[in-house]
C-alpha cells in the first residue's frame, strides 16, 4: 500500500460495487460537483474494503463449491432414475437344434405332454446359458417354446428381457453373439441330457413388436402327399377379416420336403391407407432375416403369387390394424422333395434356355445354382437375360448384397431390363445366389452360341454383345444398353450435335425432353434471364408471372402460383361451383380442397385403378389384368373388337366420333351394330365372370366432327343399363376445361389395336407410354393437320404409338396422388410408330362442357 488514495480495491468481477467504482472513475470530472466530507461510493474507502476482501472470497468459493457438489447429485440422480433404473423391454425370437433328440409326430402338437416335456427342458437350457452371460441373465425375464420342426429337432423360442437402458446395447451384442459363444458347452456340463447347437437369436420383427392387437388366432396345417390344402384369412370370401388381429398358419410337410404356397386370391388393405399385412417366414420363428416376403394391397389373380420354403415349414401371418377391413386371401399348399430345388447343371448345344428355380414363381431362400454352359469348340457363348427381377427391400440399388446372379466375375441384381452378358471363349458360367431372406421372382434366360468374329452377321454389335440393326446405329436412339451405338457418330445435316458429342434429330431440339441427357437440346429454347417460358413457348418477363393477367396467352403463366388463391374468373382459370374461381393448376380431384365449396374434389371416385401396379415386364407392352378399368372395347356386329372407349360413369362411355361415321354404305352410328365389353382383359376371354357387356342405347357424335379433318373427334355412348364397379371396372376421370399438360409430359395409351402398322389386333390389352409433343413442334410435323382440339402424342423416334384399332380408345395422364385422368382420344396418325411422325388425339380438356351437356357426368 503505497499510496492510498492510488491503492482502489478493485472487487472480483460481478461483484456489486465494481460498476459502481469504474462509473464513479470514469467521471471524474464531475466530482468536483461532489460535497465535501460525503462517504459516497464504498471503492473509495479502501480500508473498509480490504478487511471485507478475504472474508467474502470464501464465502463466494463454498457458495459455489456448494452448488456444484449439489449440481453433480442431482445429474446423477437423474442418471439414476431417468437412465440407469429406466427399464426397456426387449424380445428375441430363435432356434436352436437338439442333435441328441429326436423328432416326434406329437411335438406339431403343442398341447401334448411330449411338447411339455421337451419345451420345460429346452426353456431350462435357455436360462442356464443366459444365466453363464452377465450381460443377459440378470436381464431375463420369460422365455416360452412356440415350436419344433424336423432337423434332429428344432427348437423355436421367444425370450423377453427388462433390461436398464444403458445396458440395452450390450444385452443386444451378446444375443447376436450367442451362437458363437462357449456358453453352450457350459450347460452341456451341467445338463448332460440336453445338448444344444446352432442357437440363434434375432430381435423380434420391428412389423410385429409396432402392431397391437386383441384377437389372434392360430392354425396348425400339415400338408398331405399328393394332396393340395387350402387355407384362408377367418370368414374368407363371405365376410372381411377381423381388425386388430394377430393370425399365424403354422405349415408343415413331411421330413425332407419342401413346401410350395400359393395365394391364389389377395385382397388386403392398400398399402398406403393402412398397417395391415401378411408375411411370409422360412421358419416357425416370425423374424425379419427369414421373412419370404411381406404383402399388402391387392393383388389380381394372374400375379404369380407362390413361395417356396427352403425346409419344410412355412409360417403365414397376418396382421391387421382397426381400420380398413377387407377380403383377405385364400392361399393353398402342398409338399415335394426337397430335391426338386436342386438347380443349376451343365448346360451345352449352341443354344438353350434355364431359369431361376420355380420360374415364374418366387426362387426359394438359401440357394445357390450354378450353370456351367459350354457352346462348340469354335464359338463363343453369350447369354440373354430376357427377364430379371431380384430385388430385396433394403438392399442399396447395384450393391448386391444379397441375391444376386454372377457371371465373369460380376453381379447382377435388383430390377433390370433385357440384358445381354458375353464370353470371349466357350463356355461361361451363371451362379445364383438368394440368402436366408426376401425373395422374387427371379430370372430366365437364353444362351446363344457366335461365331467371334463375325459376332452379328448384317448387324451393328453393341460393346455388350447385343446385336441391334446396322439401321439404328448413329440414329439419336440408345439402342445398346451401353449406349456404344450412339458413340463416335458423325451428325447427318439433319441432326444436331449435344454439347456431350451425341447426334440427335432436329426435330428433337426444344421438345420438352431432355433427348440429350445433358440438355443441351432443349437448352437454346429458354427464355432469357429473368424471363418466365410460357406452356405455348412465348417468353413473358417474370413479374408479370402471377399477376392476375393472362400474359402468355394460354394461361399458363397464371396457372400455378403456390396454393389457391380465389382470384377473377379468367378463360384458363378454375371455376369452382360455387362460381369462385381458383388460380391453381389443375385443381380437380388432386385430393386438396381448394375451392371454398370443396366443389373441385366432389365426384372423384374416378381414374384409380384397385390393384397394385405389379406389371413389372419391361420392354413388354402386356397390361396387367385391371391396370386399365376404363378401357372399353366397341364390338361391331359380325367384326368383334373395332374400337376402344372409355368409361365416365356407370352408363357413359366416351370414344371417337370416327368410330360411328357413315361408311361403305354401313351407318356405323347404329347402336344396335355395337356392344360394349368392361373388364375385359383379354379378347379370347369375353364370357370371363369379370366382364360385363352392355349394348348401346345411343351413340352421341359431335356436331361439328369433320369426317375429313377428324376435328372434333368425339362421341359419347349410353350403355343399355348400368354397369357395376369392381375392381376391374372403374371409371376414368375427366378433366377440366382448363385442365393444362406441359409437353413432355409421359402418358399412357391403351388398347387392343393393332401391334404394328398394317398388323393384326392384340388379343391381350396393350398400353404405351408416350410424351406430350408441343403444338409448334406438332404443326412441322405433321402440317396443315392440327386443329385446337388436337394433342399430338408420341415418340418421335418410332417404335411406340397407339394404331388402328386403338381408336376410340383412351389417352392417360397421371396426375396427383396417382390419379388419372382422360387427357385424350385415340383419333388419327401418319401411319403406326413412324419415326417423327406422333399419334394425334382429341383433347377432350377442350370438348369438356360438350360432355357434361350431353352426359351429365
Ligand atoms: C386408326 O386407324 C389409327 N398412329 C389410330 C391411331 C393412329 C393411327 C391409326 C396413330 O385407328
Amino acid at each position: 500500500m503505497k499510496d492510498k488514495k492510488m491503492d482502489i480495491y478493485r472487487p472480483p468481477p460481478g461483484a456489486k460495487g465494481y460498476d459502481s467504482g469504474l462509473k464513479y472513475s470514469s467521471k471524474t470530472e464531475d466530482m468536483n460537483g461532489f460535497e465535501e466530507g460525503v462517504e459516497f461510493l464504498p471503492t473509495m474507502n479502501a480500508k473498509k474494503l480490504e478487511k471485507r476482501g478475504p472474508k467474502r472470497l470464501v464465502l463466494v468459493v463454498a457458495v459455489v463449491l456448494i452448488c456444484l457438489l449439489l449440481s453433480l447429485l442431482a445429474g446423477f440422480l437423474v442418471w439414476h432414475f431417468k437412465y440407469r433404473n429406466v427399464h426397456v423391454d426387449k424380445h428375441y425370437n430363435g432356434h436352436l437344434r437338439l442333435p441328441n433328440h429326436q423328432f416326434m409326430d406329437v411335438y406339431e402338437n403343442s398341447s401334448s405332454t411330449e411338447f411339455a416335456a421337451l419345451a420345460r427342458k429346452v426353456k431350462g437350457a435357455l436360462i442356464d446359458i443366459y444365466n453363464s452371460n452377465p450381460d443377459v441373465g440378470p436381464f431375463h425375464k420369460k422365455t416360452g417354446i412356440s415350436a419344433f420342426s424336423e432337423g434332429s429337432v428344432i427348437a423355436y423360442y421367444w425370450s423377453q428381457f427388462s433390461v436398464p437402458q444403458y445396458k440395452a446395447d450390450a444385452l443386444d451384442e451378446a444375443m447376436a453373439k450367442i451362437k458363437s459363444s462357449n456358453q453352450m458347452l457350459l450347460h452341456k456340463a451341467r445338463n448332460p441330457d440336453i445338448r444344444v447347437e446352432s442357437l440363434v437369436a434375432f430381435p423380434s420383427d420391428p412389423d410385429i413388436m409396432t402392431a397391437s392387437w386383441d384377437r389372434s388366432c392360430r392354425y396348425a396345417l400339415h400338408a398331405k402327399e399328393g394332396v393340395i390344402t387350402s387355407f384362408s384369412t377367418p370368414g374368407f370370401p363371405n365376410s372381411p377379416y377381423p381388425s386388430n388381429a394377430h393370425c399365424l398358419w403354422v405349415l408343415r410337410a413331411d421330413a425332407d420336403s419342401v413346401i410350395s404356397l400359393t395365394f391364389t386370391t389377395f385382397d388386403v388393405e392398400p398399402c398406403d391407407l393402412g398397417n395391415d399385412f401378411v408375411k411370409v417366414y422360412d421358419s416357425l420363428s416370425p423374424v425379419e432375416a427369414h421373412a419370404l416376403v411381406k404383402l399388402c394391397g391387392s393383388f389380381n389373380p394372374s400375379y404369380n403369387l407362390t413361395f417356396v420354403s427352403s425346409q419344410n415349414i412355412l409360417l403365414v401371418m397376418l396382421i391387421t390394424d382397426a381400420k380398413g377391413r377387407y377380403p383377405g386371401f385364400k392361399a393353398e399348399f402342398f409338399q415335394m422333395p426337397k430335391k426338386t430345388t436342386a438347380c443349376g447343371g451343365t448346360l451345352t448345344g449352341t443354344s438353350g434356355s434355364f431359369s431361376s428355380p420355380y420360374y415364374p414363381g418366387h426362387y426359394p431362400p438359401r440357394v445357390d445354382c450354378v450353370w456351367n454352359i459350354t457352346v462348340p469348340q469354335d464359338r463363343n457363348v453369350k447369354v440373354r437375360f430376357k427377364e430379371f427381377f431380384l430385388m430385396e427391400p433394403g438392399v442399396p440399388m447395384g450393391s448386391c448384397t444379397k441375391d444376386y446372379v454372377e457371371i465373369n466375375k460380376e453381379k447382377y441384381c435388383d430390377l433390370r431390363q433385357s440384358f445381354v452378358v458375353s464370353s470371349k471363349t466357350n463356355q461361361i458360367t451363371v451362379h445364383f445366389h438368394s440368402d436366408l431372406s426376401f425373395v422374387d421372382t427371379g430370372f430366365w434366360a437364353e444362351f446363344l452360341s457366335y461365331d467371334s468374329n463375325d459376332p452379328c452377321p448384317g448387324k451393328f454389335t453393341c460393346q455388350t454383345g447385343r446385336c441391334i440393326d446396322s439401321a439404328r446405329r448413329c440414329d439419336g436412339w440408345l439402342d445398346c444398353t451401353d449406349a456404344s451405338d450412339e458413340k463416335n457418330c458423325n451428325c447427318t445435316e439433319k441432326q444436331f450435335r449435344c454439347q456431350n458429342g451425341w447426334c440427335k434429330p432436329k426435330y428433337w431440339l426444344c421438345d420438352g425432353v431432355n433427348d440429350c441427357g445433358d440438355n443441351s437440346d432443349e437448352q437454346q429454347c429458354q427464355c432469357p434471364a429473368g424471363n418466365f417460358k410460357c406452356s405455348n413457348g412465348k417468353c413473358i418477363p417474370e413479374a408479370q408471372k402471377c399477376n392476375g393477367r393472362d400474359d402468355c396467352g394460354d394461361g399458363s403463366d397464371e396457372g400455378s402460383c403456390g396454393s389457391a388463391v380465389t382470384v377473377p374468373c379468367q378463360e384458363y382459370t378454375y371455376k369452382c361451383r360455387n362460381n369462385q374461381c381458383v388460380n391453381k393448376r389443375n385443381p380437380e380431384c388432386d385430393d386438396e380442397k381448394d375451392c371454398s365449396d370443396n366443389s373441385d374434389e366432389d365426384n372423384c371416385n374416378c381414374g384409380k385403378r384397385a390393384y397394385r401396379k405389379q406389371s413389372r415386364i419391361v420392354g413388354g407392352q402386356d397390361s396387367d389384368v385391371g391396370e386399365w378399368p376404363w378401357q372399353v372395347s366397341l364390338h361391331l356386329k359380325g367384326e368383334g373388337h373395332a374400337c376402344g372407349a372409355s368409361l365416365i360413369s356407370n352408363k357413359w362411355l366416351v370414344s371417337a366420333a370416327h368410330c360411328f361415321r357413315q361408311e361403305n354404305f354401313v351407318r356405323y352410328n347404329d347402336p344396335t351394330l355395337w356392344t360394349a365389353y368392361m373388364g375385359l382383359h383379354d379378347q379370347r376371354d369375353r364370357t370371363n365372370a369379370k366382364v360385363q357387356s352392355r349394348s348401346i342405347k345411343a351413340i352421341i357424335q359431335h356436331p361439328f366432327f369433320n369426317d375429313y379433318t377428324y376435328d372434333y373427334d368425339i362421341a359419347v355412348l349410353e350403355l343399355s343399363s348400368p354397369v357395376t364397379f369392381t375392381k376391374e371396372i372403374v371409371p376414368i376421370c375427366l378433366p377440366d376445361a382448363t385442365h393444362e399438360i406441359p409437353s413432355g409430359k409421359a402418358m399412357w395409351v391403351t388398347g387392343w389395336g393393332a401391334t404394328q402398322e398394317d398388323g393384326i389386333g392384340a388379343m391381350i390389352l396393350q398400353k404405351a407410354e408416350i410424351r406430350m409433343i408441343n403444338q409448334t413442334m406438332c404443326n412441322t410435323l405433321l402440317p396443315n393437320q392440327l386443329t385446337k382440339r388436337m394433342m399430338c402424342v408420341g415418340i418421335l423416334t418410332g417404335g411406340i404409338d397407339a394404331c388402328q384399332g386403338d381408336s376410340g380408345g383412351p389417352l392417360i395422364s397421371i396426375e396427383a396422388n396417382n390419379r388419372m385422368f382422360l387427357a385424350g382420344i385415340v383419333s388419327f396418325g401418319d401411319g403406326c410408330a413412324r419415326r417423327n411422325k406422333p399419334g394425334v388425339y382429341t383433347w377432350v380438356a377442350k370438348l369438356r362442357n360438350w360432355i357434361k351437356e350431353k352426359t351429365g357426368v
